[in-house]
């Protein structure tokens, strides 16, 4: 499903955000508010941002120019009439959203998708409402839209795989870290974020401390700048009050606002953030708290809400805690947590999720992964998952691809595979601090070079082909990788290059070998020795990189050449694979000979048969990789 241009129904806070990120993606945006003073000033406040962007060195003026071009005001509903997406941004009034979406129906072309930015509501109520309940999701972005990179893509009772695809995909296209989520009250990271604070004032109910010091300890343990009580003066207690007041209509009491917090919203003030910091109390305080965060967070995941990674990516990404509450589980051992848990399990009875009880009993940590395999039909898709260091390739990660590529490796009906990156980047080198950690000891270093050379050399030889989608930058150790595929398509705004002698080190997983043999010497040695970074363009004209597509164009490219590989004979492709790949190292007479062997191979099997019984009888073939 193509989206070229967007509709964005509400230009307030969240809607011009909304419409500046999309258009900044590439998109064509139709922004709408019912009358020209509120378009007017919606679209002024696209301006500013864009504007103090400009001030401060975040954009040129000339992307400002372009992204700005892309955008269009209307107070007419009906110019939303052939947009592929339209985004609803109004305000939280369940009624009004209805009403809009009514109109919207009637209005929209019937393959358009809708998705509703709401976070308290139930995106299934408003799908329903329409002739396209397939084509329906939500699109919850975080505040600030244009910085705040979480985007929760929530899927319905019926919107349709494709349309979740495609929207993961819109989300990554308009520099978004996407996670999926379930059509569930407070979604994945309101359900513990609102817990969070909330459990904060009600330790100020309770006396168990003053406001300085559950601050204090907030930001202490998440790793944040802001504690709950100032984060909320800073973002406005009825938000923080209605939001609470929401789940627990939709959840139950455990979310009803804590007596403080009513209090406070009555009375209209703010909070008085004054006082002195009691040292003695903030352990309590942040015990308490990771155990109502880790509690909510098992919760999510046993419900099927988010996966661990997700959960964690929105604590990290949109709430920017220094770690996810499964990180923070792992690292403060499972059967700890359970003890911290223990003296809410009376407050709150079920408390502690059977999730969380069944993992610490196996006596495990959760298995928190980096690299994402997921296999539709007969092609795998890897993608690097671990966006908040551009997936950069440390030991774990590396040993997450190792084991993603033996499950291809050993699942027959897979064809072609295809390596990706979660993010703007595709990988930007090995793991510099990782490396750095290793630095005084040459062995470790040798060991860890050896250990990702095989893992590239794991990619060249799997039996399937490999296509390198290069999404962003593609750098040191990523380019290695890039190279050691079968086949790179790039993203017309990606960069590669082999910086590593800026950093006092060599290529060292397999740059020095693959550079020269696709694109020769002087290539090699110009990109190796510079250290510069090139553009797409420029390492397709160097024969780095097979074609050039635009962002939006990637993974559709991608899977679409994937598609026509799968297509063909699997045995004749593997075959095929090998014969390129020993033409590196054979000599052009034994190269030769080896391809004698492999085609007489090939020649043997029932998928030959089928291929040329179809050509004669003027049909397509079915393979079966016999
Ligand atoms: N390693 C570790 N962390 C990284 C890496 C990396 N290679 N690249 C980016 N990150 C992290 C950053 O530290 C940052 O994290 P934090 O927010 O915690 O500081 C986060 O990713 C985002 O990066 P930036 O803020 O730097 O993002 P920008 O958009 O400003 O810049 C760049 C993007 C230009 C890609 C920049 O991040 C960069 O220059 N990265 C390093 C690129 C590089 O030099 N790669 C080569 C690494 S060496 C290598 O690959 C050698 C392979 C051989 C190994 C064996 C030899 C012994």
């Amino acid at each position: 499903m193509e989206i070229k241009k967007v509709g964005v129904v509400g230009c307030g806070l969240m809607g011009s955000g909304i419409a500046q990120t999309v258009a900044e993606g590439g998109f064509d945006v139709i922004v709408r508010e019912p009358t020209p003073e509120l378009l007017e000033k919606g679209l002024e406040r696209i301006r500013d941002f864009m504007a103090k962007g400009v001030e401060r060195g975040k954009m040129t003026p000339q992307r400002r120019d372009e992204v700005w071009a892309r955008i269009r005001g209307t107070t007419d509903l009906s110019d939303m009439a052939d947009c592929d997406l339209v985004i609803e941004a109004i305000t939280e009034d369940f009624e009004a959203k209805k009403t809009l979406f009514a109109e919207l129906d009637q209005i929209c072309k019937p393959s358009a998708i809708f998705a509703t930015n709401t976070s308290s509501f139930r995106v299934a109520d408003f799908a329903a409402l329409t002739k396209r309940p397939h084509l329906f999701a939500g699109l919850h972005y975080f505040f600030p839209p244009v910085i705040n990179k979480l985007l929760e893509v929530v899927r319905a009772r019926d919107t349709a795989p494709e349309v979740i695809e495609t929207l993961l995909n819109f989300g990554r296209l308009t520099g978004k870290l996407p996670i999926l989520v379930l059509d569930s009250p407070g979604f994945a990271v309101n359900r513990f974020f609102i817990a969070w604070y909330n459990e904060s004032i009600r330790m100020l109910d309770e006396g168990v401390a003053n406001i300085p010091t559950i601050d204090a300890a907030a930001c202490e343990t998440f790793g944040v700048t802001m504690g709950p009580f100032k984060l909320i003066n800073v973002s406005g207690v009825p938000l923080a009050y209605h939001a609470a007041v929401s789940l627990t209509q939709s959840i139950g009491e455990f979310y009803t606002p804590a007596k403080a917090l009513r209090e406070l919203y009555e009375s209209g003030q703010l909070w008085d953030l004054s006082g002195e910091v009691d040292p003695a109390r903030k352990q309590a305080v942040a015990e308490r708290l990771i155990a109502v965060v880790c509690s909510v967070a098992a919760r999510v995941v046993e419900e099927g809400v988010a996966t661990i990674e997700d959960v964690d990516r929105g604590a990290t990404v949109g709430l920017r805690w220094n770690k996810g509450p499964f990180a923070m589980m792992n690292d403060l051992g499972l059967e700890r947590v359970l003890e911290l848990m223990k003296p809410l399990e009376e407050k709150y009875p079920g408390f502690i999720p059977d999730l969380l009880k069944k993992q610490a009993a196996s006596g495990q940590p959760w298995p928190l992964r980096q690299v994402r395999l997921s296999i539709d039909g007969a092609i795998a898709t890897i993608m690097m998952s671990r966006p908040e260091a551009l997936n950069a390739l440390n030991r774990k990660v590396l040993q997450e691809l190792k084991d993603a590529l033996a499950q291809v490796r050993a699942n027959g009906a897979v064809r072609v595979v295809i390596i990706t990156g979660e993010g703007n980047a595709f990988i930007a080198g090995a793991d510099i601090k990782e490396m750095q950690a290793l630095a005084d000891d040459p062995a470790a270093i040798r060991e860890f070079t050896e250990f990702g050379q095989g893992v590239l050399r794991d990619i060249e030889t799997l039996p399937q082909p490999v296509i390198a989608a290069i999404n962003g930058f593609a750098l040191g150790g990523g380019l290695e990788l890039a190279l050691a595929c079968d086949i790179r398509i790039a993203s017309s705004d990606a960069r590669l290059g082999l910086p590593e002698v800026g950093l006092g080190i060599m290529p060292g997983l397999g740059g020095t070998q693959r550079t020269p043999r696709l694109a020769g010497r002087g290539v090699a040695s110009e990109l190796i020795f510079t250290g510069d970074l090139i553009s797409a363009e420029e390492a397709a004209r160097m024969g780095l990189v097979n074609r050039v597509v635009a962002p939006t164009q990637l993974m559709q490219t991608a899977r679409q050449m994937a598609e026509r590989i799968a297509s063909r004979a699997p045995i004749a492709v593997a075959r095929a694979k090998a014969a390129i790949l020993a033409a590196e190292r054979l000599p052009l007479e034994e190269g030769l000979a080896l391809e004698v062997d492999l085609a007489s191979e090939v020649h043997a099997t029932a998928d030959r048969a089928e291929g040329m019984r179809a050509f004669v009888e003027k049909r397509a073939p079915v393979f079966t990789g016999q």
